[in-house]
């Protein structure tokens, strides 16, 4: 049976959630030794308390299970019952309930770390994905308070932005830039200038798969390697995501729903293929 375009979503959504032991994809750069390291289980996720500001990477380890684990901010003031309020409002709302923010976050399969932005305040560390009952894990537990404290001098060297070599746009529903990137470890600058969050997916196509055939198959696992991902971004927000790309067809797409229609993304457009000569 051949899957219809607007089946496609779906398939992608059973495919990231079949995706397991997959060893053939290219590493991304080591992670930062300063960086946020998340380690979730079910029902739990760990990371530390206080962090400082600037441009941290996170770095997911998945002792049990996937998980797709978005940092949010929320007001600097935020009181303990509103923090609970956010918490409890991320399982059932399709988009970032305000006042949170979603900066950024690491995409189920610990594809590799992001880069994300603290300024000083308080921000919840959350995992979106959704359990087979249908809720995502944040319900269960897997929500963690994480403090950013005052700036130091010490903390000049994470104040400035990482150096990218591509820039991503987002809106809605389109990635935009160039659709031609070099092969090599890279630095992606994904940038969401629309009215709603997305993600940023990156899947390699395998040699003689084109992107009619990745669209149309039953199993695009089977026609595709999921390279690298960033997870939930929220409007006029900013992150980046480190890749080594090879040789090759890379297809970006969006598994974000969107609020009317509840669509994935990619199912109103929200993919693209980009070269890598
Ligand atoms: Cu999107």
């Amino acid at each position: 049976m051949r899957m219809n375009y607007r089946g496609r979503g779906r398939a992608i959504v059973a495919m990231c959630v079949a995706f397991t032991a997959c060893r053939d994809h290219v590493p991304t750069p080591a992670s930062s030794p300063t960086g946020v390291t998340i380690v979730a289980r079910s029902g739990n996720l760990s990371a530390p308390d206080t962090v400082p500001p600037g441009w941290l990477p996170l770095h997911l380890e998945e002792a049990e299970g996937r998980h797709i684990v978005v940092a949010f901010r929320l007001p600097a003031n935020a009181t303990a019952p509103e923090v609970s309020a956010f918490v409890e409002a991320l399982d059932t709302a399709p988009a970032t309930p305000a006042p949170g923010v979603a900066t950024g976050g690491l995409e189920n399969g610990a594809l590799g770390d992001v880069v994300v932005h603290f300024t000083p305040g308080v921000y919840v560390l959350a995992c979106v994905r959704r359990g087979d009952d249908g809720h995502r894990h944040v319900r269960n537990g897997e929500s963690r308070v994480l403090h950013v404290r005052p700036a130091t001098l010490a903390d000049s060297a994470a104040a400035t932005a990482p150096r990218h070599t591509h820039v991503v746009g987002m809106v809605d529903f389109a990635y935009v830039g160039p659709e031609q990137w070099t092969a090599g470890p890279q630095l992606l600058r994904v940038e969401n200038t629309g009215k709603q969050d997305h993600q940023l997916r990156l899947s390699r196509l395998r040699e003689g798969a084109s992107l009619g055939d990745w669209m149309q198959a039953e199993n695009p696992d089977s026609l595709a390697i999921t390279m690298a991902g960033m997870a939930r971004v929220s409007p006029g927000e900013v992150a980046y995501l480190p890749v080594t790309l090879m040789k090759g067809t890379y297809v970006a797409y969006c598994l974000v729903a969107d609020g009317a229609s509840k669509r994935p993304h990619i199912e109103l457009g929200m993919l693209r293929a980009i070269q890598v000569p």
